[in-house]
């Protein structure tokens, strides 16, 4: 029987609510269970059952021949990928040591300590993280979503940070909406069908990418960008607002700062001028600006990857989110409100605890992001460990290290031979698991405690389905027991997970044996966010107002503008380089059978789409003499890659995509730049890079 398969009442003794994890979406599934084996998945989730093909492969994965089942020591020298079998006593007994060493000689701050895309471990990873005395908590978001929240933040206050969060869904009330960069279908499929019916209800969609997505080819208007070029196509929009007087001047009087300075210096992006910077044509600049200025209410949707994963993605997107702002559809329905938010709890992180110990990884150079954002930069870690400023950082602790994460590989794997101790934590071997000093294997979704708390209110404690497969540990236990070890244990209540939960809860009210009835979840009435919330108490940025002239961003000696700037490496700012490397590569859309670096071990997944493909222009690929399916290699100033082509126009000509992730000679993050980083934020400019491609 197969996954997808619901079996005869008369084939499982049990079926039990449970959760697919294989996303951080946690889409409702019963599973059912014969002698305490798996045998069957069934999606509860009408949106998801029929458009994500993921839940149907999670017992593959949970039963995977490949999957990790006992803790590794490495043999011999690091990186050379061989391993003995060691006991969990055997394995934290070592790592406790050192880090106990290292605390004692060089100071907790010399160990840092890294968390991937997974959300539901973090909050134990950090309490760990600083109940050991680091403030060296670094996670997957140094490099997604945090920098939108930090443009937000900068221009709304700390409220609206989450305003990308809440983008997604379609508002009843809306009239028009502009995705700025998401393909919707494969990235958050959970929408796709409502997108489907607003479009038909008659809702207008203006796309803006620089690929014709299935999305943008049902929207009204599809304006194809050169990548990394966002900045300039908001101020050319905003330029032609503020001409047009298509703002709400209301607004803008009461609530913003620096307008006028920003009517000025948009006078230096008429639409023309951004049609040459950008290669969008002039007339769809100026109809997509009043298209969404007058057809109102309108809302705009951003993402937590395109507008951001550039060097100048902070403020390319602060001008982006200012586009709502100025046209009075700030907190109004139908135009951008802040998000929906999940019941109140206790934080169990000790984040409180960063001010009392020193500077933490990136602090010094991204202090806004730290600061605000209150994690240390994970793209700092490897200048860290170079440089050993301002002090010596010697082990590197990770839940699902991916080197394929950073930029620059090369750099990354040189760099990490430097530890003294490096461990890994995870499902299954990766390229980053080869090269620690230990691997410990966790159990999955369906062997572990999860306590869900969803934005808009519900509570889930999702209970473990099946006995651990071999010796896995739920991550819990492993920071129990490390923490036992450290001297640290009664954070971790000794180890009982149920007490933590009861903390959690605490401000709800609501109690384990109540969650425990009702293993569908317990929704708890959240408040309703009001519209134009801020009449009462003002934004909560330093000024009260929305600060086109951001107070923070000056007082850091950064500009207070949203301004524009070039890609480091483009056709327009490196045209020397551009010779050499003529094509624009962008790295990282989504796929509906993958979660970034993973699942590719599973067969019915990674038959939907075998190979790493390089998506090029026909244009582009007739030059080069390549055709659909010929072996590419795609080469920067950093290194190369391998790849096959995909000869498509759905691609702006001039411009590659490469996806993100795939291990080895096709990680496309062998071609990025590590060192010329978003100066306010620390992300990688993973989609403005320059290339050339060639055929093998
Ligand atoms: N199936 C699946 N879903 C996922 C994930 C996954 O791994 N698999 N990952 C999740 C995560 S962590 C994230 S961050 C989100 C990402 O969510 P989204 O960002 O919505 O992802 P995509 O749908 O790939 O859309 C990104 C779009 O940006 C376009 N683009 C590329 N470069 C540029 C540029 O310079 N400017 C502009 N304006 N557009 C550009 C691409 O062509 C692409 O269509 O997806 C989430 N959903
Ligand atoms: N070139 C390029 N690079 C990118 C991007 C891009 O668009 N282009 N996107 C960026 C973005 S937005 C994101 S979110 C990141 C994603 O990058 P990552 O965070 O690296 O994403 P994953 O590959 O999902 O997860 C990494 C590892 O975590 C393990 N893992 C999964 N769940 C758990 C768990 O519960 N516990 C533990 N311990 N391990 C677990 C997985 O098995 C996997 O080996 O990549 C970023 N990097
Ligand atoms: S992988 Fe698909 S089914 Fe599983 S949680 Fe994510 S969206 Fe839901
Ligand atoms: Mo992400």
């Amino acid at each position: 029987m197969t996954s997808k398969e619901i079996p005869e009442t008369s084939e499982y003794d049990k079926a039990v609510l449970g959760a697919c994890y294989m996303c951080d979406s946690y889409c409702p599934t019963k599973i059912f269970i014969k002698d305490g084996k798996a045998i069957g998945v069934e999606m509860l989730d009408d949106k998801i059952r029929g458009l994500c093909p993921r839940w149907k492969a999670q017992l593959d994965f949970v039963y995977h021949k490949e999957r990790l089942q006992y803790p590794l020591r490495k043999v011999g020298e690091r990186g050379a990928g061989k391993f003995e079998r060691v006991s969990w006593d055997e394995a934290l007994g070592a790592i406790a040591d050192k880090l106990l060493e290292l605390k004692e000689t060089l100071g907790p701050e010399s160990v840092a300590w890294y968390i991937a895309y997974t959300k539901e471990p973090r909050p134990y990873f950090r309490r760990l993280v600083h109940g050991y005395g680091s403030p060296n908590y670094t996670t997957e978001t140094s490099s997604c979503f945090s920098a939108g929240w930090l443009a937000a933040t900068l221009n709304f206050g700390k409220e609206y940070g989450y305003l990308l969060g809440n983008s997604r869904a379609i508002d009843p009330a809306g009239k028009t909406m502009m995705v700025w960069s998401s393909g919707v279908r494969e990235s958050s499929p959970h929408y796709w069908n409502d997108y489907l019916e607003a479009k038909k209800r008659g809702l207008k969609f203006i796309a803006v990418d620089p690929r014709r997505t299935r999305f943008a080819q049902m929207a009204d208007l599809h304006l194809q960008l050169r990548p990394g070029t966002d900045g300039a196509l908001a101020l050319g929009m905003l330029n032609v607002i503020i001409n047009n007087n298509l703002y709400d001047t209301d607004f803008v009087t009461k609530w913003t700062t620096g307008f006028n300075e920003l009517a000025e210096y948009v006078q230096e992006f008429p639409p023309e001028k951004v049609s040459k910077i950008t290669r969008v044509p002039e007339d769809l600049i100026i109809e997509a600006a009043f298209l969404f200025a007058k057809n109102k209410p309108s809302k705009i949707r951003t993402s937590p990857g395109a507008t951001i994963h550039h060097q100048n993605g902070v403020q390319n997107t602060r001008a982006i989110l200012l586009i709502p702002a100025l046209t009075g559809n700030i907190e109004v329905p139908g135009g951008n409100r802040i998000s929906p938010v999940a019941a109140p709890s206790n934080n169990i992180t000790l984040k409180e605890k960063l001010s009392e110990m020193p500077p933490g990884i990136g602090s010094q150079r991204f202090p806004i992001f730290t600061n605000l954002f209150e994690e240390m930069q994970a793209n700092s870690i490897v200048d860290q460990i170079i440089s050993s400023d301002p002090y010596p950082v010697k082990a590197l602790i990770a839940a699902g290290l991916n080197l394929q994460f950073f930029a620059n590989y090369s750099r990354l794997t040189k760099t990490l031979k430097k530890l003294d101790l490096l461990v890994n934590i995870d499902y299954f071997h990766t390229p980053a698991t080869m090269t620690s000093d230990f691997v410990l294997p966790i159990s999955t979704w369906l062997e572990r405690d999860i306590l869900v708390m969803k934005p808009g209110g519900l509570i889930r404690w999702v209970k473990p389905a099946i006995e651990p497969v071999g010796e896995t540990w739920p991550e819990w236990k492993i920071y129990a027991e490390l923490a036992k070890r450290l001297g640290i244990g009664e954070l971790f209540y000794d180890g009982d997970i149920t007490k933590c939960f009861e903390y959690i809860l605490e401000p709800t009210g609501i109690t384990l044996d109540e969650l425990s009835a009702k293993p569908e979840g317990i929704l708890y009435t959240v408040e309703k966010t009001k519209v134009k919330q801020y009449e009462g108490s003002g934004f909560s940025t330093p000024s009260g107002k929305v600060e086109i002239w951001s107070s923070i961003l000056e007082e850091n000696g950064y500009d207070p503008l949203p301004t524009y700037k070039e890609p480091l490496e483009s056709p327009l700012s490196t045209p020397d380089l551009a010779r050499r490397y003529p094509l624009v590569l962008t790295t990282g859309v989504r796929t509906i059978s993958y979660t970034h670096s993973q699942h590719r071990k599973l067969a019915k997944l990674r038959s939907m789409v075998p190979d790493p493909l390089l998506e090029i222009h026909p244009d582009d690929a007739s030059v080069r003499r390549i055709r659909t399916g010929d072996n590419v290699m795609v080469f920067s100033p950093r290194g190369e890659v391998f790849a096959k082509a995909n000869v498509t126009d759905i691609i702006l000509p001039g411009v590659v995509h490469l996806p993100h992730h795939w291990p080895f000679e096709a990680n496309a993050n062998i071609l990025c730049d590590d060192i010329n980083l978003d100066p306010i934020s620390g992300f990688p400019a993973f989609k403005s890079q320059l290339c050339q491609v060639r055929k093998q």
